[in-house]
């Protein structure tokens, strides 16, 4: 089926989507454009999480539990590191750490962020084309209420999502570029798919850069919800929500996407939403969103889909 599909990620939860959709689709009809607003330096290493969560998921190599990192890997690195009074925090896996040291090097030797992701996606045997948003460097800060701007890994695993946030900015956004070949990508596609992920920090990045935006004006987009019956199946979204004054809903996460997605898949535990959610112009369709294993990301991918031509059809 000639059917290409642009996946929108970030986090285990968009990674676990786009695996569904991986196996559901001819494997070189899917590109993912990835957050990269959660890259930071650790230890002088570039490390990218959500590019490489995105590829350990497709490549059948991601840690069963954690979602990000690889399977069976070992710390031995960092339990080293830690013996000599250094920053363990942030959990490199001694195997993890090969990508990381091979990325920073080559990143150094002067190719680009998507060059390398598309090396390392082909020696990983992934068919998908997996694309950073941007080769430009991007860093979310998260605003707390304490008045600070903290890095996002800081935030996110140094303080365990414990800061109260009162907003979000993407330092370098406006000077930075979408990864080449991204507005072919999109202009060729059938269909967008919003992945569940967080929307403030790993779409918001995405979307915010307007080359990308307009490209999505005209296309069939539609957005699965991270959140089901108000919380988050993994991260601080519900949290984030709360403080800035908002009821975590699914009808919030449709107001993020509002103008530019034309459906969305809610949980149907949250299927009272349904008129609100339609309120806005955007036709709903309830189904189970929990993806638990490989069965589970692949029948919610075919939904997705199907959902998706439905919509395509309606002018
Ligand atoms: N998340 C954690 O909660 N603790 C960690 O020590 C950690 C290490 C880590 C290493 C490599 C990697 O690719 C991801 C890692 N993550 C860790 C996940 C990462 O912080 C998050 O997935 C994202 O940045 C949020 O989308």
């Amino acid at each position: 089926m000639d059917y290409k599909v642009v996946a929108l990620a970030g986090g285990v939860g968009g990674a676990k989507l786009a695996h569904g959709l991986y196996q559901a689709l001819e494997p070189d009809h899917l590109s993912v454009i990835v957050n990269i607003g959660d890259d930071f330096v650790y230890y002088g290493l570039n490390i990218s999480p959500d590019l490489d969560t995105v590829c350990y998921n497709l490549a059948g190599m991601a840690h069963r539990t954690n979602g990000w990192g690889l399977d069976e890997d070992s710390n031995r690195a960092m339990e080293q590191a830690r013996r000599l009074g250094g920053d363990d925090w942030f959990i490199l896996g001694d195997r993890d750490l090969g990508t990381h040291l091979v990325r920073t090097q080559q990143l150094n030797s002067g190719k680009t962020l998507s060059m390398v992701t598309r090396d390392f996606c082909s020696r990983w045997g992934i068919r998908a084309n997996i694309i950073p948003m941007s080769d430009d460097q991007v860093h979310t800060k998260v605003l707390t209420k304490q008045g600070q701007s903290m890095d996002f890994q800081e935030y996110f695993v140094h303080q365990k999502c414990e800061p109260e946030v009162k907003g979000f900015h993407f330092e370098g956004l406006k000077e930075a570029a979408p990864a080449p070949g991204i507005d072919k990508i999109i202009h060729d596609s059938d269909l967008v798919v919003i992945c569940p992920s967080n929307p403030w920090v790993s779409i918001n990045p995405i979307l915010s850069l307007q080359p990308i935006k307009e490209a999505l004006m005209g296309k069939p987009v539609i957005a699965v919800s991270p959140l089901i019956g108000g919380n988050a199946v993994k991260g601080p979204l519900s949290k984030m929500y709360m403080e800035l004054g908002i009821i975590p809903s699914c009808q919030a996460v449709s107001n993020h996407y509002r103008g530019i997605i034309k459906g969305m898949l809610i949980d149907q535990v949250d299927n009272h939403e349904k008129e609100a959610i339609e309120a806005f112009g955007i036709i709903t369709y309830a189904t189970d969103l929990l993806m638990n294993n490989d069965d589970d990301r692949k029948r919610l991918a075919v939904e997705a889909l199907n959902f998706g031509k439905s919509l395509s059809i309606i002018p």
